[in-house]
């Protein structure tokens, strides 16, 4: 069987170490496009220079030209300017919206059949443009953030129980940002939620409060930190769990972006949910009950999403 084709448009923090990990994990060829070729090129051939050293025999190629990404099984997107200190995510949407309308016309020329990952924020919003733009269908256009905002949920988490981060599992919803919605009943221990580790006293309410608070600010922590430029190594690898779980068909259950069809009362915009990945793209969308509390979270999140987006249509980009 031939090797799988992945493109990522972007290669940039996040484009690279996508490309890495695509390597060292024998998903497939690689090729990266980006506005400057040269980087893209670069990395291609400096990353492809790893792999005897390492053992992987992916191609890679660095690219200029939408053409090289023809029959990509698999694309993600992370062309566009990443954050810088004091920036919301939001403040990125008019400069990321052109980027990603391009980006749209190069897939639906060149790989209309691939599942697409779009990573470029301000998320929620760059990946509804990137699936309406390019017209493929929904259950193969999905945005990156729930895997990586519960990621970091989890690592805290296992920090503040003395546990390994395989044993804690995280269920987090919503918009990517501060509006991010953690349900800490379904968030656990070995299966142990969360609320019952607090009566368990191995926590309290408190300190979990102060971690959801960490994990909704957990890109902006890094933004400040880094001083410039945003999150890499963790959103690369949370975007390559989704491709992988697509290319082998594992039907990982992951909180991903995906187009709403009614699901949880919200209709045609995209925002995070569980849903499995196999072949099939997004083959279920896993709908479970709120408290009316979590509802109104969630609905709060949402409501931030449809503005994002009503703004994006007033500009008229
Ligand atoms: O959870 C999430 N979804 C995210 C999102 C977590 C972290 C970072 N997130 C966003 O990903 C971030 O706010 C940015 O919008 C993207 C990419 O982040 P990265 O850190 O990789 O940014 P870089 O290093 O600036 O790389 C962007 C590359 C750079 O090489 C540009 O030359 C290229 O994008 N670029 C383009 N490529 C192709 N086509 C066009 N038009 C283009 N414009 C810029």
């Amino acid at each position: 069987m031939a090797r799988k084709k992945i493109a990522l448009i972007g290669a940039g923090n996040i484009g690279g170490t996508l490309a890495h990990l695509i390597g060292l994990k024998e998903l497939g060829d690689v090729v990266m496009f980006d506005v400057f070729p040269g980087v893209a090129a670069g990395k291609a051939l400096d990353i492809m220079q790893s792999g005897p050293v390492d053992g992987f025999d992916s191609h890679m190629v660095g690219t200029g030209d939408y053409s090289a990404i023809e029959g990509a099984d698999v694309v993600i997107v992370t062309a566009g300017f990443p954050r810088m200190p004091g920036m919301s995510r939001d403040d990125l949407l008019t400069k990321n919206a052109g980027v990603i309308g391009q980006v749209a016309e190069g897939i639906k020329q060149y790989a209309p059949n691939a599942f697409v990952i779009c990573i470029t924020n301000p998320l929620d919003v760059m990946v509804w443009v990137l699936q309406q733009r390019s017209g493929l269908p929904a259950e193969k256009v999905v945005g990156m953030a729930g895997v990586l905002d519960s990621s970091r949920f989890r690592l805290f988490l296992a920090q503040e129980f003395g546990v390994s981060v395989e044993d804690v599992t995280a269920f987090v919803l919503g918009g990517h940002g501060d509006t991010m919605v953690p349900l800490t009943r379904y968030s656990t221990v070995a299966g142990v939620p969360v609320p019952d580790l607090i009566k368990m006293g191995w926590t309290t309410q408190e300190k979990i409060d102060a971690i959801v608070a960490r994990t909704a600010n957990g890109g902006g922590e890094i933004v400040k930190l880094l001083e410039r430029g945003s999150a890499f190594y963790a959103p690369a690898a949370s975007a390559i769990a989704m491709a992988e779980s697509y290319l082998l068909d594992k039907k990982r259950v992951l909180p991903c972006a995906v187009m709403l069809n009614g699901e949880y009362g919200q209709d045609q915009f995209y925002v995070g949910v569980p849903v499995v990945i196999g072949a099939g793209g997004v083959e279920k969308i896993m709908e479970v009950e709120f408290t009316a509390e979590e509802k109104a979270a969630f609905d709060k999140s949402c409501d931030a999403v449809k503005k994002l987006i009503a703004d994006f249509k007033a500009l008229g980009v």
